[in-house]
């Protein structure tokens, strides 16, 4: 049961008669839905493509705290602070999980946090714009995490053994994420008319980024043949992108909000809304550092590593003195 056509990425698409034995295998277990584990042979550019995936959502993960952290100290009440806080705490052991998923392919976690300080490594697009009210929380959560968990419930069936777990616990976390945004939209939409105004204005806001999280069109993306081959990914960038629009679009019918879009209409004979892409080439700017909260979020990331130096020191300080009295011992 070979796949017809293995993509290699950098030598583009090779028959399956022209694979190595091992490469023959190592598609036939793919093919088989058998997962590959860490120790297991696998070609080099697998290796690469899933620390670039998997380094760049743990990254988001970690960078996505910013947004919200932000808003900790000024939830509206005791409750909501309880549950922000909660969600910004699962969104450090979600980077946490990923880091060590990564970290069986043969990178070090300092090596990660390297290439992201310098730019090497990205984080999502997503958490380059600011939250500017409450409100936004209710977004990040509705439409963000609505975004990822879309993307990831399919990743939990991913060919890598450690990435498919992580998502599993990271998918129902992510649910409950979703939910509290949802909520809080819930309860801005039946507040005041200020109120009601602020959930729009933040819809508006935050629609087209999150339209982005999905990555670029199908004929425009890069590594979606070659990941797809390899299930890496599960589905296409456009498939998640109006799989997310039509889960999206009744949910805020329902809260009496309206999509900023004009041209947004279902469209009987594909059984799917038709929409605007967003602006690309604000994507592309993004990507390149130039949104508006690159340089902060960066910022923020590289003066943490650089103040938790001397703690790190110390637990690796420790460790190596518990090692050398276990020996004495
Ligand atoms: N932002 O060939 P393509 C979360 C890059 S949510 C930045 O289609 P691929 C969270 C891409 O890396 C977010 N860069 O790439 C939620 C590539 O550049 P390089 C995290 C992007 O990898 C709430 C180039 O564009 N989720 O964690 O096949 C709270 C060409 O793209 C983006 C994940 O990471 C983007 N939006 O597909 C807290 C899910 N899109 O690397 C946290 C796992 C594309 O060649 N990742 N690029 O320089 C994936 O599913 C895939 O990596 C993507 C992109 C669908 C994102």
């Amino acid at each position: 049961m070979y796949a017809q056509n293995v993509s290699t990425g950098t030598q583009g698409v090779r028959d399956a008669d022209e694979l190595s034995p091992e490469e023959a295998a190592f598609q036939a277990r793919i093919d088989g839905n058998i997962k590959i584990e860490p120790k297991d042979w696998m070609p080099a550019a697998y290796r690469k493509t899933l620390i670039r995936q998997i380094g760049q959502h743990a990254h988001s993960e970690i960078v996505g705290q910013l947004p919200e952290g932000n808003w900790v100290t000024r939830a509206p009440t005791l409750e909501r602070k309880a549950i922000l806080l909660a969600k910004v705490q699962d969104e450090a052991g979600h980077g946490l999980y990923l880091y060590c998923a990564a970290e069986t392919l043969g990178i070090s976690r300092d090596e990660l946090m390297n290439k992201l300080h310098s730019g090497e490594m990205k984080y999502s697009s997503i958490f380059n714009y600011p939250t500017l009210t409450w409100a936004d929380m209710g977004a990040v959560g509705w439409l963000v995490d609505g975004a990822a968990i879309m993307n990831q419930v399919p990743l939990q069936r991913t060919s890598f053994g450690p990435y498919a777990r992580a998502m599993v616990r990271i998918c129902k976390e992510e649910s409950f994420h979703q939910r509290q945004g949802y909520s809080i939209m819930m309860s801005m939409v039946s507040g005041t008319p200020a109120q009601k105004e602020m959930a729009q204005d933040a819809l508006n806001r935050f629609w087209y980024p999150a339209l982005m999280m999905f990555g670029p069109s199908d004929k425009d993306s890069v590594h979606s043949d070659q990941s797809m081959a390899w299930k890496i990914k599960m589905n296409t960038n456009d498939e998640l992108r109006q799989r997310f629009v039509n889960e999206t679009v009744p949910q805020a019918h329902y809260l009496g909000l309206t999509i900023p879009d004009d041209d947004l209409v279902w469209n009987e004979e594909t059984g799917n809304y038709d929409f605007s892409q967003p602006d690309w080439e604000e994507f592309k700017a993004v990507l390149k550092g130039n949104g508006p909260c690159n340089r902060e979020r960066l910022g923020a990331r590289i003066k943490a590593w650089e103040g938790g130096e001397w703690f790190r020191d110390g637990l690796a300080a420790y460790a190596e003195k518990a090692a050398k009295r276990r020996v004495a011992a």
